[in-house]
């Protein structure tokens, strides 16, 4: 029963961490894409709008360099071509030539002659932002500027003319038209380059950047918009794999459930084959299983709520008549000296069911397959036996009619050398904690021996249980163990297999 509790313990422990995993995978995934994808869509969106911002520029590029071939020294004969390109290009504000000193020596825009605008200060860019409260008050500009021999030509374009185009790119906060000092923003605001937005893609046109900022805002929004799909199909995933395994672990026993489940012969004997000491089958031990559609409930799930109902009585009983019946066409297969080992709880010894065990067994005996084997009462060390004369009286009358008991768990309970002494035993089982401790160099690990030397010197056979490796196997039929039970042979199975692998 002790390796149930820690099973349930380890299944309940590893659906958790199952659960754990996928929410942490689901959640870095959807953290992962979330972010690889709106930074690449970022990107492209800035590329796009680089080149449509270039292309809004290449006609006022063109006109100032047109402009520059045919401009003379006389600002009277230079403005009418200057005006003839400010109305063809309809983005065109202005077309202005400075002198040395940065005045503005001939103007499409009368208001800027003889300004200095200041546009020396950004002295290797020809792209230019500014603000002019002269040309367009409260507007931000656009200037293109070309030098040539001692003069500068510049035009103005609107900004807005330029800022329209990151609308049309925009899916998160902000798009911002890059220079060095300076940021134009979708909304027309000039503000001081402070780095702020520093997702850039660089103009290889033009001396500016197209420049974002994504916020963690951006992402939750994109995440959620996109992504949640991801994120609920793991969710779903964890939240499913934990229903799984609370219907597995979750205690079914209720009485009304369990008494539902033994009409529907919902439990059924699993067994598990016991070997001698050369490795040749030499008996079982039946295990009762709880078959659910979902899966198989593990016993200390429900026996002791059996238990406490008294359930576990006709429980027992039917698992009896269900072993009986599915050996029965094979019985004459079984080797000789075969034993059948029964976990029978003490409840079954109360004056109130011994009379019920008795004919059981009796009933068993009679059957085909009761002919055939030994009956092994297996009770267990832990259960409290109070009345050991009525319980002896119980037993006698079970070994008169060729069955043996064995004390299951041995060395686990309180009152083993109380068991020794007031039951009459034929057999110990020796419990799988003693087995786990063989080859360990635990100073613990001689019990095992002790235990062997006393049953030898009680006379009585022992069964080792949970034998998990040969190493075990060895060093317990060398020190005269009658028999072995464990993992190393086999696990607990449905009988249908026992008599496909064994008896065939
Ligand atoms: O093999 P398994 O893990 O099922 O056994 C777990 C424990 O459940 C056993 O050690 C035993 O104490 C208990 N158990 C299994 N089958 C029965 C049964 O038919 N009757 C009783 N009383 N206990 C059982
Ligand atoms: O009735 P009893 O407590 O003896 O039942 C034995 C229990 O030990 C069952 O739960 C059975 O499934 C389990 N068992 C049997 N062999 C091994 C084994 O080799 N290793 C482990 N861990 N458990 C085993
Ligand atoms: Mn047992």
């Amino acid at each position: 029963m002790r390796y149930y509790h820690k099973l349930l313990r380890n299944n309940k422990i590893s659906a958790t961490c199952v659960s754990s995993v996928l929410i942490i995978m689901g959640c870095t995934l959807f953290i992962y894409t979330t972010v690889t994808d709106l930074r690449e869509m970022t990107e492209s969106r800035l590329k796009i709008g680089t080149e449509l911002i270039n292309n809004a520029l290449k006609e006022s590029h063109e006109a100032l360099k047109q402009a520059e071939s045919r401009l003379t020294s006389s600002c009277s004969e230079n403005m009418p071509i200057m005006n003839g390109f400010v109305n063809l290009v309809p983005a065109l504000q202005s077309f202005n030539i400075e002198n040395n000193d940065n005045i503005v020596i001939c103007s499409t825009n009368s208001k800027l002659l003889g300004l200095n605008l200041n546009l020396s200060s950004f002295k290797d860019s020809d792209f230019l932002l500014i603000k002019s409260d002269i040309i367009t008050p409260g507007h931000p500009l656009v200037v293109l500027k070309r030098h040539i021999e001692g003069k500068t030509l510049f035009v103005t374009i609107a900004g807005s003319n330029i800022y329209s185009f990151l609308d049309v790119i925009k899916n998160i906060e902000t798009f911002a038209i890059e220079t060095k000092d300076l940021y134009l923003d979708n909304l027309g605001n000039l503000i001081p380059n402070d780095g702020r937005y520093p997702f850039t893609y660089t103009s290889d046109v033009y001396q500016f950047k197209l420049s974002t900022r994504i916020t963690l805002q951006d992402y939750i929004n994109y995440g959620l918009e996109e992504k949640s799909l991801l994120l609920i199909l793991f969710i779903l995933l964890a939240i499913s794999n934990s229903i799984l395994a609370y219907l597995k672990t979750r205690n079914p026993s209720s009485t009304h459930k369990m008494k539902k489940a033994l009409k529907n012969n919902e439990f059924i004997p699993y067994v598990q084959p016991i070997m001698n000491a050369e490795g040749k089958l030499a008996g079982l031990e039946v295990l009762m299983r709880w078959i659910k559609p979902y899966g198989m409930i593990a016993p200390d799930l429900f026996i002791p709520a059996a238990e406490k109902s008294g359930l576990i009585i006709p429980m027992t009983e039917q698992l009896i008549e269900n072993v009986a019946e599915q050996f029965n066409p094979i019985a004459n297969k079984l080797p000789t000296s075969f034993h059948i080992g029964l976990n029978i709880s003490a409840k079954h010894f109360d004056v109130s069911h011994q009379e019920s065990l008795i004919k059981c067994c009796e009933k068993f005996k009679n059957t085909s397959t009761g002919q055939h084997c030994e009956l092994l009462i297996e009770i267990t060390e832990r259960e409290l036996i109070t009345d050991y004369k009525q319980t002896n009286h119980t037993i006698s009358s079970l070994q008169a009619m060729g069955a043996k008991l064995a004390i299951d768990d041995f060395g686990t309970g309180h009152s083993t050398l109380d068991y020794i002494k007031n039951l009459s035993i034929d057999t110990i089982k020796i419990d799988k904690s003693y087995v786990d401790l063989i080859e360990t160099g635990a100073i613990t690990a001689q019990l095992v021996d002790n235990i062997i030397d006393l049953s030898q010197r009680l006379n009585v056979s022992v069964i080792a249980e949970g034998v998990e490796s040969a190493l075990q196997a060895q060093y317990l039929s060398e020190r005269g163990v009658d028999y072995l039970q464990g993992y190393y042979f086999s696990k607990p199975m449905p009988i249908d297999d026992f008599i496909n692998q064994y008896l065939k």
